[in-house]
């Protein structure tokens, strides 16, 4: 069955990689699984037929056959849930692996959004300057507890899975702002999920719809 997901016609980011369709690329591209893409805009995504698939008027979607869904934790375990490659066989190991995705997008990636929403949609107010600070501070005390739990560990907990996906994905976001060469055992960490032949292959793929430019790979 197609597997048709969403991404923005333009990103914000002009293809650096960082919008969340990247993370739902990034999962199919792991388990070895062909996808469509439709590109939408800022205005299709707040009309009803894309409030249809996403409630909030967002992207990504993911539709297969008659199933729908949106939220990218949801598309991303669904993937992994469906498609081996992503999650350990083992109960317990896959238990935990989930326990990562969670940690990601529930423990790690609000303080980053804190900050995004500090600098871009805070930027002008006048107690933006004092906030800041202490909104990078909070993301460095979670950072630096990740780090320790990291240690010389090459991934969150044994082999790859969707766990690291995901948190390596949220951690891509602290890298614009400098924090995340802070902390060079996190950095390396997302270096090596860059690195994955299936992530190549998913930030080409959507540099080249942002930049009309094929993708390094
Ligand atoms: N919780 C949802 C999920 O995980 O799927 C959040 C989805 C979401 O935030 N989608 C964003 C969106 O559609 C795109 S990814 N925004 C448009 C809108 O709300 O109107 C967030 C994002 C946007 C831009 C950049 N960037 O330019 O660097 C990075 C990430």
């Amino acid at each position: 069955m197609t597997i048709t997901i969403t991404a923005f016609e333009r990103s914000p980011d002009g293809g650096m990689g960082l919008a969340r369709d990247t993370r739902v690329r990034w999962a199919l591209e792991e388990v070895g699984q062909p996808y469509a893409v439709r590109y939408v805009s800022f205005q299709a995504m707040k009309e009803p037929a894309h409030l249809r698939l996403h409630p909030f008027g967002q992207i990504p979607t993911y539709e297969e056959g008659g199933l729908a869904l949106f939220e990218t934790g949801a598309i991303v375990f669904h993937i992994a849930d469906r498609h081996a490659g992503l999650l350990p066989e083992d109960a317990d190991a896959r238990a935990r692996a989930v326990m990562w995705m969670f940690a990601a997008l529930s423990s790690v990636e609000p303080c980053i959004l804190e900050l995004v929403t500090a600098r871009f949609q805070e930027g002008d107010k006048p107690w933006t300057p004092e906030r800041l600070p202490l909104v990078k501070d909070r993301i460095r005390q979670r950072l630096s507890l990740l780090a320790t739990r990291l240690g010389d560990a090459e991934w969150l907990d044994g082999a790859f899975s969707a766990g690291d996906l995901m948190m390596v994905s949220v951690l891509l976001r602290t890298r614009p702002s400098g924090i995340l060469d802070e902390f060079p055992s996190l950095a390396a960490y997302v270096a090596r999920g860059e690195a994955r032949p299936a992530y190549q292959r998913a930030f080409a793929a959507q540099l080249e719809a942002n930049t009309g430019k094929p993708g390094a790979g």
